[in-house]
């Protein structure tokens, strides 16, 4: 009950704070309204607390912190009436390409409560738009920030515009010429604020120091409002924004004002983008397609080539010893015939000699040489025999393991879901 009666509290101060920007209360003529803008982060909600004391809410994460427009005012000597004092009104806004919302929401919150303010006769007597000079590079949301102001603002003279770089470090931590050498680009480029500059916004250092001290930011703060207040009160006439012309006077939608053309040709360029690296990824994704399929083919090939391969180097080795067995059989069948002679020789000269017993005896040692080599010649033919009769299921046996691992891997790839099987 208790966060929600605070809820409800908050709700009720924020709602009567934005009264006076959207004309719902009364003002002097002598206030004045200044719009806070900025990318998310860049320090709109600080600047606004130590400008009027007040205690705003301040982001320290990485998400956008305010989320919809406030207002925070604080009382200022009237130079134009000793009498009475000035109230000076600091609109906090949400800045663009944020965390949480989208530029089109953002952008809608916006026009909204400043059409709202243009017309019950409040205007816009200027914009402190606020850069952190830390940004490696001006792109990205600080770009957009600065392109939705232009287009929201579409001012022939930006005299009531001041531009304060926020951030400074302290002296010593940093490399000072580089975020200088930024400062000057952000201030020169066309494409940033140089444009603004030539016509006429004032240019800004927030806190310059870097010391984060309450004191010295609360001075920085009021010293860049106190520039604009007097810009305000010699230009007699209030600028009207683009943006409240356009939705007020013309009737325009949201979608037909210049800053929503630019939202939505920026929402069309990011589709077009999208789809073209939906189209990358799909061209990429058909390459793979492809090789995979080339792959797979690959691998059946180089399979069905190591199957051949195989086969051819089984029956290589097979004739290989087959000509050793016909080599060492008609070797052995020689030698036969050699001792087959000689034993002949021997009979006759023991014949002759009649020397009986030495014949006898050489003879028979002969004899069994001759039955050795004829076992082994018997030996080498059966297993001749048997290598030519296996020949044939070695070499199958051999190469139809291979094509059964063929079928395997090509299995396997398929079944895992991936053609990439790599044979070793
Ligand atoms: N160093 C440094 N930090 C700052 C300065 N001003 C603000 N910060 C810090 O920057 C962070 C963001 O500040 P906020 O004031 O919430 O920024 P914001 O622009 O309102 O952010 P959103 O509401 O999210 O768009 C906080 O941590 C602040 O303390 C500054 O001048 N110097
Ligand atoms: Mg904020």
């Amino acid at each position: 009950m208790d966060i929600l009666n605070a809820t409800l509290q908050q709700l009720t101060d924020q709602a009567q704070r934005l009264s006076a920007v959207t004309g719902i209360v009364k003002h002097s003529s002598h206030d004045r309204f200044f719009l806070v803008l900025g990318k998310t982060g860049s320090g709109k909600s600080t600047f606004v607390a130590r400008c009027t004391g007040k205690d705003v809410k301040i982001g320290h994460g990485l998400y956008s912190c305010t989320l919809s427009i406030d207002t925070y005012s604080y009382t200022v000597p009237n130079p134009h009436n000793r009498h009475a004092s000035r109230r000076i009104h600091l609109i906090d806004c949400p800045g663009f390409n944020d965390t949480n919302r989208s530029d089109i929401e953002t952008l809608g919150i916006l026009a909204s409560y400043l059409g709202a303010s243009y017309a019950n006769s409040v205007r816009i007597d200027g914009i402190i738009m606020l850069h952190p000079i830390t940004d490696n590079r001006i792109g990205g949301s600080s770009m957009r920030n600065i392109n939705m102001m232009k287009k929201m603002c579409g001012w022939a003279s930006y005299e009531n515009l001041a531009v304060a770089t926020m951030m400074w470090p302290q002296a010593g931590v940093h490399d000072m010429a580089a975020l200088e050498q930024r400062e000057a680009e952000l201030f020169t480029d066309q494409r940033f604020l140089g444009d603004l500059v030539t016509k006429g916004a004032a240019i800004f250092r927030h806190n310059e120091s870097g010391r984060r001290d309450v004191n010295e930011e609360t001075s920085s703060a009021r010293r860049i409002i106190a520039h604009l207040i007097a810009k305000s009160d010699t230009n007699s006439t209030p600028k009207v924004l683009r943006l409240q012309r356009e939705i007020i006077d013309e009737g325009k939608t949201l979608g037909e004002t210049a800053a929503g053309i630019a939202v939505a040709r920026d929402l069309y360029a990011a589709r077009k983008e999208h789809e073209r690296q939906l189209r990358d990824l799909e061209t990429e994704l058909k390459a793979k397609m492809v090789k995979a399929e080339e792959e797979k083919k690959a691998l059946q090939v180089s399979m069905q080539e190591m199957h051949e391969k195989e086969e051819k180097a089984w029956m290589e080795k097979i004739e290989a010893l087959d000509q050793q067995f016909c080599a060492k059989i008609a070797q052995k069948e020689e030698e036969l015939e050699e001792l087959g002679e000689s034993i002949r020789e021997i009979r006759q000269d023991a014949m002759i000699s009649r020397q009986s017993v030495e014949s006898e005896k050489e003879f028979a040692e002969h004899e069994e040489i001759i039955s050795n080599t004829r076992r082994e010649v018997v030996e080498a033919r059966d297993a001749h025999g048997k290598l030519k009769a296996q020949a044939g299921n070695i070499a199958n046996g051999a190469a139809n393991g291979i094509a059964a691992g063929i079928a395997t891997s090509v299995m396997t790839g398929v079944l895992a879901g991936t053609f990439l099987c790599t044979v070793m």
